[in-house]
Protein backbone atom coordinates (compact mmCIF):
# COMPACT_ATOMS: atom_id res chain seq x y z
CA UNK A 1 0.00 0.00 0.00
CA UNK A 2 1.25 3.64 -0.71
CA UNK A 3 0.93 6.37 1.88
CA UNK A 4 -0.46 9.98 0.47
CA UNK A 5 1.80 11.44 -2.85
CA UNK A 6 2.94 14.74 -3.24
CA UNK A 7 0.50 14.44 -5.80
CA UNK A 8 -1.97 14.23 -3.44
CA UNK A 9 -1.56 16.79 -1.43
CA UNK A 10 -1.65 18.99 -4.62
CA UNK A 11 -5.12 17.66 -5.62
CA UNK A 12 -5.97 18.03 -1.98
CA UNK A 13 -5.58 21.57 -1.98
CA UNK A 14 -6.95 22.57 -5.00
CA UNK A 15 -9.73 20.72 -3.73
CA UNK A 16 -9.46 22.93 -1.21
CA UNK A 17 -9.25 26.31 -2.84
CA UNK A 18 -12.09 25.08 -5.36
CA UNK A 19 -14.53 25.25 -2.43
CA UNK A 20 -12.72 28.28 -0.81
CA UNK A 21 -14.24 30.43 -4.14
CA UNK A 22 -17.60 28.24 -3.84
CA UNK A 23 -19.99 30.53 -2.19
CA UNK A 24 -20.81 30.20 1.30
CA UNK A 25 -23.67 27.48 2.60
CA UNK A 26 -26.97 29.47 3.81
CA UNK A 27 -27.98 26.95 6.69
CA UNK A 28 -31.65 26.77 6.76
CA UNK A 29 -32.37 28.53 3.61
CA UNK A 30 -35.91 28.18 2.53
CA UNK A 31 -35.15 27.71 -0.81
CA UNK A 32 -32.41 24.71 0.36
CA UNK A 33 -33.21 21.10 -0.75
CA UNK A 34 -31.62 19.78 2.02
CA UNK A 35 -32.97 22.69 4.42
CA UNK A 36 -36.74 21.01 3.26
CA UNK A 37 -35.82 17.25 3.04
CA UNK A 38 -34.79 18.03 7.27
CA UNK A 39 -37.63 19.64 7.75
CA UNK A 40 -38.88 15.81 7.01
CA UNK A 41 -36.13 14.26 8.87
CA UNK A 42 -34.03 13.35 5.63
CA UNK A 43 -31.25 14.73 4.02
CA UNK A 44 -30.56 15.72 0.04
CA UNK A 45 -27.41 15.40 -2.06
CA UNK A 46 -26.32 14.92 -5.28
CA UNK A 47 -22.81 13.07 -6.87
CA UNK A 48 -20.15 15.09 -8.07
CA UNK A 49 -17.41 14.36 -10.39
CA UNK A 50 -13.64 15.17 -9.88
CA UNK A 51 -12.60 17.16 -12.82
CA UNK A 52 -9.50 19.35 -12.97
CA UNK A 53 -9.52 22.76 -11.29
CA UNK A 54 -10.92 25.51 -14.21
CA UNK A 55 -12.08 22.80 -16.29
CA UNK A 56 -15.26 22.53 -17.23
CA UNK A 57 -15.15 18.00 -17.46
CA UNK A 58 -16.07 17.18 -13.65
CA UNK A 59 -18.66 19.13 -11.77
CA UNK A 60 -17.52 20.75 -8.69
CA UNK A 61 -14.77 22.06 -10.61
CA UNK A 62 -17.25 24.38 -12.12
CA UNK A 63 -18.22 27.37 -9.64
CA UNK A 64 -21.66 27.35 -11.03
CA UNK A 65 -22.24 23.92 -10.07
CA UNK A 66 -20.35 24.08 -6.84
CA UNK A 67 -23.01 26.89 -6.31
CA UNK A 68 -26.19 24.35 -6.90
CA UNK A 69 -24.02 22.27 -4.12
CA UNK A 70 -23.92 24.54 -1.85
CA UNK A 71 -27.27 25.77 -2.10
CA UNK A 72 -29.19 22.52 -2.46
CA UNK A 73 -27.10 19.71 -0.69
CA UNK A 74 -26.03 18.31 2.39
CA UNK A 75 -24.47 15.19 1.47
CA UNK A 76 -22.28 14.31 -1.75
CA UNK A 77 -20.91 11.13 -3.23
CA UNK A 78 -18.19 10.77 -5.79
CA UNK A 79 -19.58 9.46 -8.71
CA UNK A 80 -16.70 7.35 -9.76
CA UNK A 81 -13.71 8.42 -7.87
CA UNK A 82 -13.98 5.66 -4.72
CA UNK A 83 -14.47 2.78 -7.19
CA UNK A 84 -11.39 0.10 -7.55
CA UNK A 85 -11.47 1.50 -10.82
CA UNK A 86 -10.24 4.81 -9.40
CA UNK A 87 -8.77 3.85 -6.54
CA UNK A 88 -6.75 0.68 -7.36
CA UNK A 89 -4.18 0.77 -10.72
CA UNK A 90 -2.98 -2.26 -9.56
CA UNK A 91 -3.05 -4.88 -7.01
CA UNK A 92 -0.16 -3.65 -4.87
CA UNK A 93 -0.99 0.33 -5.09
CA UNK A 94 -3.96 2.78 -3.79
CA UNK A 95 -4.08 6.46 -5.58
CA UNK A 96 -6.84 8.64 -3.40
CA UNK A 97 -6.06 11.99 -5.29
CA UNK A 98 -9.23 12.53 -6.59
CA UNK A 99 -11.21 10.90 -3.93
CA UNK A 100 -9.52 13.21 -1.46
CA UNK A 101 -10.00 16.07 -3.16
CA UNK A 102 -13.87 15.67 -2.70
CA UNK A 103 -13.75 14.77 0.71
CA UNK A 104 -11.54 17.83 1.10
CA UNK A 105 -14.04 19.84 -0.49
CA UNK A 106 -16.97 18.66 1.29
CA UNK A 107 -15.48 19.06 4.59
CA UNK A 108 -14.76 22.60 3.76
CA UNK A 109 -18.18 22.79 2.11
CA UNK A 110 -19.87 21.13 5.69
CA UNK A 111 -21.06 18.44 3.43
CA UNK A 112 -21.35 14.64 4.18
CA UNK A 113 -20.17 12.59 2.00
CA UNK A 114 -21.51 8.61 0.78
CA UNK A 115 -18.91 6.27 0.37
CA UNK A 116 -19.67 4.76 -3.30
CA UNK A 117 -18.76 1.81 -3.27
CA UNK A 118 -16.71 -0.91 -1.68
CA UNK A 119 -17.20 -3.27 -4.47
CA UNK A 120 -19.10 -2.90 -7.61
CA UNK A 121 -19.14 -6.54 -8.36
CA UNK A 122 -19.23 -7.37 -11.81
CA UNK A 123 -16.21 -8.90 -14.26
CA UNK A 124 -16.68 -5.29 -15.95
CA UNK A 125 -16.60 -3.03 -13.18
CA UNK A 126 -13.50 -4.38 -11.48
CA UNK A 127 -10.25 -3.36 -13.15
CA UNK A 128 -8.38 -5.37 -15.87
CA UNK A 129 -5.78 -6.73 -13.09
CA UNK A 130 -8.47 -7.85 -11.03
CA UNK A 131 -9.84 -10.04 -13.75
CA UNK A 132 -6.38 -11.89 -14.99
CA UNK A 133 -5.52 -11.56 -11.28
CA UNK A 134 -3.08 -14.82 -10.18
CA UNK A 135 -4.62 -15.96 -6.81
CA UNK A 136 -1.72 -18.62 -6.52
CA UNK A 137 -1.67 -21.51 -4.39
CA UNK A 138 -4.17 -20.38 -1.23
CA UNK A 139 -6.67 -18.68 -4.21
CA UNK A 140 -9.44 -18.45 -0.95
CA UNK A 141 -6.81 -16.89 0.94
CA UNK A 142 -5.38 -14.55 -1.90
CA UNK A 143 -8.81 -13.51 -2.92
CA UNK A 144 -10.12 -12.96 0.68
CA UNK A 145 -7.10 -10.54 1.62
CA UNK A 146 -7.19 -8.29 -1.84
CA UNK A 147 -11.15 -7.60 -0.44
CA UNK A 148 -10.43 -7.13 2.83
CA UNK A 149 -7.58 -5.04 2.13
CA UNK A 150 -8.95 -3.01 0.24
CA UNK A 151 -11.95 -2.27 2.34
CA UNK A 152 -10.25 -1.84 5.41
CA UNK A 153 -7.40 0.59 3.68
CA UNK A 154 -10.46 2.93 2.03
CA UNK A 155 -12.81 2.80 5.43
CA UNK A 156 -9.41 3.21 7.73
CA UNK A 157 -8.62 6.36 5.70
CA UNK A 158 -11.68 8.09 6.15
CA UNK A 159 -12.35 6.99 9.71
CA UNK A 160 -15.68 8.74 10.45
CA UNK A 161 -15.57 11.44 8.15
CA UNK A 162 -17.55 8.24 5.98
CA UNK A 163 -20.93 7.14 7.62
CA UNK A 164 -22.66 5.72 5.28
CA UNK A 165 -21.24 2.66 2.31
CA UNK A 166 -22.71 1.33 -0.32
CA UNK A 167 -20.48 -1.23 0.53
CA UNK A 168 -21.61 -3.54 -2.84
CA UNK A 169 -23.27 -2.32 -5.46
CA UNK A 170 -25.25 -3.85 -8.34
CA UNK A 171 -24.48 -7.76 -7.81
CA UNK A 172 -27.26 -9.02 -9.32
CA UNK A 173 -27.89 -9.74 -13.15
CA UNK A 174 -30.90 -7.99 -14.44
CA UNK A 175 -31.76 -10.81 -16.91
CA UNK A 176 -32.23 -13.82 -14.80
CA UNK A 177 -32.01 -12.43 -10.95
CA UNK A 178 -28.38 -14.67 -10.41
CA UNK A 179 -25.64 -13.16 -8.83
CA UNK A 180 -22.62 -12.38 -11.11
CA UNK A 181 -19.23 -14.18 -10.60
CA UNK A 182 -15.86 -12.70 -10.85
CA UNK A 183 -12.20 -14.23 -10.90
CA UNK A 184 -12.20 -12.38 -6.97
CA UNK A 185 -15.16 -14.44 -6.41
CA UNK A 186 -14.87 -17.97 -7.98
CA UNK A 187 -11.38 -17.75 -5.90
CA UNK A 188 -13.15 -16.88 -2.76
CA UNK A 189 -15.83 -19.64 -3.23
CA UNK A 190 -18.49 -17.98 -4.86
CA UNK A 191 -20.19 -14.38 -4.69
CA UNK A 192 -21.79 -14.87 -1.76
CA UNK A 193 -19.31 -15.48 0.50
CA UNK A 194 -17.44 -12.67 -1.31
CA UNK A 195 -20.57 -10.07 -0.76
CA UNK A 196 -20.79 -11.57 2.78
CA UNK A 197 -17.23 -10.97 3.67
CA UNK A 198 -17.50 -7.69 2.28
CA UNK A 199 -20.30 -6.44 4.86
CA UNK A 200 -18.58 -8.36 7.67
CA UNK A 201 -14.96 -6.30 6.30
CA UNK A 202 -17.14 -3.33 6.52
CA UNK A 203 -18.57 -3.28 9.79
CA UNK A 204 -15.82 -4.63 11.83
CA UNK A 205 -13.64 -1.78 10.39
CA UNK A 206 -16.25 1.19 10.42
CA UNK A 207 -19.26 0.19 13.39
CA UNK A 208 -20.07 3.37 13.00
CA UNK A 209 -21.23 3.46 9.55
CA UNK A 210 -24.10 2.13 7.46
CA UNK A 211 -23.82 -0.19 5.31
CA UNK A 212 -25.86 -0.50 2.05
CA UNK A 213 -26.48 -2.78 -0.62
CA UNK A 214 -26.56 -0.68 -3.58
CA UNK A 215 -28.62 -1.83 -6.77
CA UNK A 216 -30.73 -0.05 -10.08
CA UNK A 217 -33.77 -2.77 -10.03
CA UNK A 218 -36.78 -0.18 -10.58
CA UNK A 219 -40.33 0.35 -10.89
CA UNK A 220 -40.62 -0.03 -14.58
CA UNK A 221 -42.24 -3.29 -16.56
CA UNK A 222 -39.00 -5.49 -17.56
CA UNK A 223 -37.31 -5.13 -13.97
CA UNK A 224 -39.28 -8.37 -12.55
CA UNK A 225 -36.36 -10.70 -12.27
CA UNK A 226 -33.97 -7.89 -10.99
CA UNK A 227 -36.53 -6.81 -8.09
CA UNK A 228 -37.06 -10.87 -7.35
CA UNK A 229 -32.71 -11.49 -7.29
CA UNK A 230 -32.43 -8.61 -5.13
CA UNK A 231 -35.06 -9.84 -2.84
CA UNK A 232 -33.70 -13.26 -2.85
CA UNK A 233 -30.20 -11.77 -1.94
CA UNK A 234 -31.63 -9.25 0.86
CA UNK A 235 -33.25 -12.54 2.60
CA UNK A 236 -29.70 -14.35 1.88
CA UNK A 237 -28.08 -11.73 3.66
CA UNK A 238 -30.78 -11.80 6.41
CA UNK A 239 -30.52 -15.91 6.80
CA UNK A 240 -26.89 -15.64 6.81
CA UNK A 241 -26.92 -13.04 9.66
CA UNK A 242 -24.39 -10.69 7.24
CA UNK A 243 -24.23 -6.89 8.30
CA UNK A 244 -26.49 -4.98 5.69
CA UNK A 245 -28.65 -2.18 7.16
CA UNK A 246 -30.44 -0.85 3.95
CA UNK A 247 -31.03 -0.85 0.49
CA UNK A 248 -29.96 1.90 -2.07
CA UNK A 249 -32.45 1.87 -4.34
CA UNK A 250 -30.42 3.69 -7.33
CA UNK A 251 -33.53 5.63 -9.18
CA UNK A 252 -32.53 5.74 -12.60
CA UNK A 253 -35.98 6.12 -13.62
CA UNK A 254 -37.23 5.90 -17.28
CA UNK A 255 -40.30 7.13 -18.91
CA UNK A 256 -42.54 4.78 -20.76
CA UNK A 257 -45.19 7.70 -22.16
CA UNK A 258 -46.39 11.36 -22.41
CA UNK A 259 -49.11 10.25 -19.51
CA UNK A 260 -46.90 10.24 -16.38
CA UNK A 261 -49.98 9.38 -14.67
CA UNK A 262 -51.24 6.72 -16.32
CA UNK A 263 -47.33 5.38 -16.12
CA UNK A 264 -47.49 5.50 -11.96
CA UNK A 265 -50.77 3.98 -11.37
CA UNK A 266 -49.84 0.95 -13.64
CA UNK A 267 -46.69 1.08 -11.43
CA UNK A 268 -46.72 1.71 -7.78
CA UNK A 269 -48.52 -1.74 -7.25
CA UNK A 270 -45.21 -3.76 -7.92
CA UNK A 271 -42.94 -0.99 -6.37
CA UNK A 272 -44.81 -1.20 -3.34
CA UNK A 273 -44.95 -4.83 -3.31
CA UNK A 274 -41.42 -4.81 -3.72
CA UNK A 275 -40.48 -2.27 -1.08
CA UNK A 276 -42.98 -3.84 1.39
CA UNK A 277 -40.45 -6.68 1.37
CA UNK A 278 -37.72 -4.73 1.66
CA UNK A 279 -39.09 -3.09 4.90
CA UNK A 280 -40.50 -5.80 6.29
CA UNK A 281 -36.49 -7.69 6.80
CA UNK A 282 -35.71 -4.82 8.40
CA UNK A 283 -34.15 -3.05 5.94
CA UNK A 284 -33.67 0.95 5.61
CA UNK A 285 -33.84 2.91 2.29
CA UNK A 286 -32.20 5.27 0.46
CA UNK A 287 -32.76 6.40 -3.16
CA UNK A 288 -29.14 7.09 -4.09
CA UNK A 289 -28.77 8.44 -7.93
CA UNK A 290 -31.98 9.88 -9.00
CA UNK A 291 -31.85 10.81 -12.49
CA UNK A 292 -34.49 10.23 -15.46
CA UNK A 293 -34.06 9.09 -18.96
CA UNK A 294 -36.76 10.80 -21.20
CA UNK A 295 -37.48 7.77 -23.46
CA UNK A 296 -40.93 7.96 -25.66
CA UNK A 297 -41.33 11.50 -25.10
CA UNK A 298 -42.04 14.41 -27.57
CA UNK A 299 -38.36 16.60 -28.30
CA UNK A 300 -39.82 19.92 -27.30
CA UNK A 301 -38.41 20.77 -23.70
CA UNK A 302 -40.93 22.70 -22.15
CA UNK A 303 -43.66 19.24 -22.80
CA UNK A 304 -40.73 16.64 -21.77
CA UNK A 305 -39.74 18.44 -18.41
CA UNK A 306 -43.53 18.91 -17.53
CA UNK A 307 -43.88 14.69 -18.08
CA UNK A 308 -40.41 14.45 -16.73
CA UNK A 309 -40.87 16.28 -13.83
CA UNK A 310 -45.03 14.71 -13.01
CA UNK A 311 -42.92 10.98 -13.48
CA UNK A 312 -40.77 11.91 -10.89
CA UNK A 313 -42.97 13.50 -8.57
CA UNK A 314 -45.41 10.31 -8.70
CA UNK A 315 -41.92 8.20 -7.88
CA UNK A 316 -41.01 10.09 -4.95
CA UNK A 317 -44.87 10.02 -3.93
CA UNK A 318 -44.65 6.93 -3.09
CA UNK A 319 -41.67 6.24 -2.07
CA UNK A 320 -41.39 8.92 -0.07
CA UNK A 321 -43.89 7.72 1.50
CA UNK A 322 -42.24 4.93 3.30
CA UNK A 323 -40.77 6.17 6.42
CA UNK A 324 -37.68 4.36 6.11
CA UNK A 325 -35.73 6.42 3.54
CA UNK A 326 -33.82 8.52 5.15
CA UNK A 327 -32.12 10.29 2.31
CA UNK A 328 -32.84 11.04 -0.98
CA UNK A 329 -29.37 12.04 -3.62
CA UNK A 330 -29.62 12.34 -7.44
CA UNK A 331 -26.71 11.72 -9.74
CA UNK A 332 -25.75 14.60 -10.67
CA UNK A 333 -27.15 18.15 -10.50
CA UNK A 334 -27.71 19.56 -14.07
CA UNK A 335 -27.75 17.89 -17.56
CA UNK A 336 -24.49 19.09 -18.39
CA UNK A 337 -22.50 16.60 -16.95
CA UNK A 338 -24.82 13.88 -16.82
CA UNK A 339 -23.71 10.35 -17.63
CA UNK A 340 -26.89 9.87 -19.73
CA UNK A 341 -26.03 11.25 -22.76
CA UNK A 342 -23.09 9.93 -23.06
CA UNK A 343 -24.58 6.41 -22.44
CA UNK A 344 -27.71 6.56 -24.54
CA UNK A 345 -28.49 9.57 -26.37
CA UNK A 346 -31.92 9.87 -27.19
CA UNK A 347 -32.88 8.88 -31.02
CA UNK A 348 -33.96 11.97 -32.28
CA UNK A 349 -30.79 13.94 -31.14
CA UNK A 350 -32.20 15.96 -28.96
CA UNK A 351 -30.42 16.55 -25.94
CA UNK A 352 -31.18 14.51 -22.42
CA UNK A 353 -32.88 16.43 -19.75
CA UNK A 354 -32.45 14.09 -16.84
CA UNK A 355 -31.77 16.37 -13.75
CA UNK A 356 -33.09 19.17 -11.49
CA UNK A 357 -31.09 22.10 -13.90
CA UNK A 358 -30.36 22.82 -17.46
CA UNK A 359 -27.04 22.90 -19.13
CA UNK A 360 -26.77 26.79 -17.99
CA UNK A 361 -27.66 25.50 -13.92
CA UNK A 362 -31.11 27.12 -14.25
CA UNK A 363 -33.98 25.02 -12.26
CA UNK A 364 -36.69 22.93 -14.03
CA UNK A 365 -39.70 21.82 -13.34
CA UNK A 366 -38.45 18.40 -11.69
CA UNK A 367 -36.26 20.75 -9.41
CA UNK A 368 -39.73 21.76 -8.19
CA UNK A 369 -41.15 18.73 -8.35
CA UNK A 370 -38.68 17.05 -5.93
CA UNK A 371 -39.04 19.66 -3.76
CA UNK A 372 -43.23 19.99 -3.45
CA UNK A 373 -42.69 15.85 -3.23
CA UNK A 374 -40.56 16.80 -0.14
CA UNK A 375 -43.22 18.88 1.51
CA UNK A 376 -45.70 16.25 0.76
CA UNK A 377 -43.72 13.51 2.62
CA UNK A 378 -44.53 12.33 5.98
CA UNK A 379 -41.88 13.61 8.19
CA UNK A 380 -39.83 10.58 10.15
CA UNK A 381 -38.54 10.47 13.07
CA UNK A 382 -34.47 10.15 12.50
CA UNK A 383 -32.91 7.20 13.35
CA UNK A 384 -29.69 7.89 13.48
CA UNK A 385 -29.02 11.90 12.69
CA UNK A 386 -26.60 11.88 15.40
CA UNK A 387 -24.50 9.51 13.87
CA UNK A 388 -24.76 10.96 10.47
CA UNK A 389 -24.13 14.43 11.02
CA UNK A 390 -20.86 15.89 10.22
O1 LIG B 1 -22.13 7.97 -13.83
C1 LIG B 1 -21.07 7.03 -13.80
C2 LIG B 1 -20.28 7.08 -15.10
O2 LIG B 1 -19.62 8.34 -15.21
C3 LIG B 1 -19.25 5.95 -15.15
O3 LIG B 1 -18.65 5.91 -16.43
C4 LIG B 1 -19.91 4.61 -14.84
C5 LIG B 1 -18.87 3.51 -14.73
O4 LIG B 1 -18.02 3.70 -13.64
O5 LIG B 1 -20.63 4.67 -13.62
C6 LIG B 1 -21.65 5.64 -13.60
O6 LIG B 1 -22.30 5.62 -12.34
C7 LIG B 1 -23.06 4.45 -12.08
C8 LIG B 1 -22.96 4.18 -10.58
O7 LIG B 1 -21.61 4.10 -10.20
C9 LIG B 1 -23.70 2.91 -10.22
N1 LIG B 1 -25.06 2.94 -10.68
C10 LIG B 1 -25.28 3.31 -12.09
C11 LIG B 1 -24.56 4.62 -12.40
C12 LIG B 1 -24.83 5.05 -13.82
O8 LIG B 1 -24.31 4.11 -14.72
Amino acid sequence: MQGPTRRDSLILGAGLMLAGAAPARVPGAQDSLDALARTRGMRFGSAVAWGPPRSDTGSFANPNYAALIARDCGVIVAENEMKWQALRPSPTTFDFARFDAIVAYAAAARLAVRGHNLIWHQPKWMPHWAESHDYGATPKREAARLLGDHIRTVVRRYGTRIADYDVVNEAVNPADGTLYETTLSRALGGAEPTLDLAFRTARAEAPHARLVYNDYMSWEPGNERHRAGVLRLLHGFRARGVPVDALGVQSHLITIGADARASVSRMQGDWRRFLDEVVAMGFGLVVTELDVRDNALPADPVARDRIVADYTRGYLDVTLGYQQVSDILVWGMSDRYSWIEGFEPRADGARRRPTLYDTAFAPKPMRAAVADAIRAAPARTPQRSERREI
